[in-house]
């Protein structure tokens, strides 16, 4: 039997950003990301890589105003298009967990595609994440690491997933963000893995998510 492909492009558009993604679930981590924002295109590349998420974004944002628009449109979209290539959630093992180490920083992430959207983003002590540095990356345009959450919100939103992003130990900025796109990669593809013993059934006590 031949197993549907587990693909989608979702165009948005709006008088902020105009964005294209196209993702195949079942890739091996292909990518062709262009956003305009140097660092962020670093990370959807790592994204892609360890997710093996073939991952193609366009985004076209009003940078002018900063990059605060483009990144939360582009979680937007890619959220969208992963519930999209989803579908029905049969035979996935649902939830994923991975702790990533970069160099001095460690970051941890879980994900349950529940079909409901949350996301925590916090340190290791429970209170709001803050990355090292607020300014990291290129500098034109200059990113803000603050902007992040607004993906991962995005994101969570979108997909209806329960997102968790924690810093477990700080180090450089640039590592402490790089390992949180890793890890939260690294989880997401156990989460959307198709386990072969439950290929046909939708996991859930409940028979939807
Ligand atoms: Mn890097």
């Amino acid at each position: 039997m031949k197993t549907e492909e587990r693909i989608a492009k979702i165009t948005r558009k709006t008088k902020e950003t105009e964005i294209e993604v196209e993702l195949n679930l079942d890739g091996t981590g292909k990518y062709e990301i262009s956003t305009g924002i140097g660092f962020f295109d670093h990370m959807l590349t790592a994204f892609s890589k360890y997710s093996l998420i073939d991952l193609r974004i366009k985004a076209n944002g009003d940078l002018e105003t900063g990059t605060h628009h483009t990144i939360e449109d582009v979680g937007i979209t890619v959220g969208t298009a992963i519930a999209k290539a989803l579908g029905e959630k049969r035979g996935i093992a649902r939830a994923g967990f991975f702790q990533y180490m970069m160099d001095d920083a460690l970051v941890e992430s879980a994900i349950d595609l529940s079909g409901r959207g949350r996301l925590l983003f916090e340190n290791r002590d429970d209170a709001p994440l803050k990355y090292s540095n607020e300014v990291v990356g290129s500098l034109t345009p200059e990113f803000q690491s603050e902007e992040i959450k607004e993906f991962f919100y995005g994101l969570a939103e979108n997909s209806k997933s329960n997102i968790s992003i924690r810093l477990i130990r700080t180090g450089n900025a640039h590592h402490e963000i790089e390992a949180t796109f890793k890890a939260f990669g690294k989880a997401l593809r156990a989460a959307v893995t198709i386990d072969e013993r439950i290929k046909d059934e939708i996991p859930s006590t409940k028979g939807v998510i």
